[in-house]
């Protein structure tokens, strides 16, 4: 197991380059678009695949992920809902706990789960702290869960938390509003968590316009990832 995807991104965190994710849920992609759709995220300049959902029937997450291989040489780091959307194929797995809840199935069950898909992989695994603050939708990472998400105004917990993270031994903070929030992470809670912690930081969830975008990054997103408006509003966001 290498570890030079979280390096890249601490290093870009450490210049202030500022990255992008696209993120791809498999349940909601034509597998026949996969060439064309590759495409078009190396035309947005993008950084990162992101491939992930809340609920993925099984093996679809490693045909998608297989099939990408051979259309695009940006690494593709797998953001799963739950441990069966594992696959070798991809570069690197986002191993995710889910701080803001109370849920152990999402702080620790899930995780163990993941243990027999990983021994022996080739897969970059990246610790990740995974934060969800309330983007105005019951999003299906909300539902599946059965967590609450942390009150945009609960500046001071959302910050909290990721400091816990951090000293939990996290390389890197998530600040998630959910795909298809209404709206994104709020920039007083992006700022304040950025100041906080000496880990990098990932921002995503309802992020719609350049405006949004450009306001992460300035607070102190080190990389971004969009969804439901790669797939809604690719005009928008072209070029960033
Ligand atoms: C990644 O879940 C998000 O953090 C993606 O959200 O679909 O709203 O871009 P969108």
């Amino acid at each position: 197991m290498t570890n030079s995807i979280l390096k890249d991104i601490q290093k870009a965190s450490e210049k202030g380059n500022k990255l992008l994710a696209i993120l791809l849920d498999p349940d909601k992609i034509d597998i026949h678009n996969l060439p064309k759709i590759a495409t078009k995220i190396e035309d947005l300049g993008a950084n990162y695949i992101f491939v992930g959902g809340s609920t993925v029937e099984n093996g679809i997450t490693e045909i998608l992920v297989a099939i990408l291989k051979k259309h695009t040489k940006l690494p593709i780091i797998l953001f799963p809902g739950d441990c069966s959307q594992i696959t070798h194929k991809a570069d690197a797995l986002l191993f995710l706990s889910l701080l803001s809840g109370r849920n152990p199935e999402f702080l620790i069950e899930q995780q163990i789960k993941a243990v027999p898909y990983l021994k022996n992989s080739t897969l970059e695994i990246i610790p990740t702290g995974y934060i969800l603050i309330d983007g105005g939708t019951k999003s299906s990472v909300l539902k599946v869960s059965k967590t609450t998400p942390i009150p945009q105004k609960n500046i001071k917990l959302a910050t909290e938390t990721a400091i816990a993270g951090m000293y939990k031994g996290k390389q890197l903070i998530y600040l998630e509003a959910g795909s298809g929030a209404k709206v994104p992470v709020h920039p007083s809670i992006v700022s304040s968590v950025k100041k906080n912690i000496s880990i990098p930081l990932i921002v995503g969830g309802g992020i719609k316009t350049k405006k949004q975008l450009t306001n992460a990054y300035k607070n102190g997103a080190d990389l971004v990832v969009i969804g439901t408006a790669f797939e809604e509003h690719y005009n928008i966001l072209k070029p960033f």
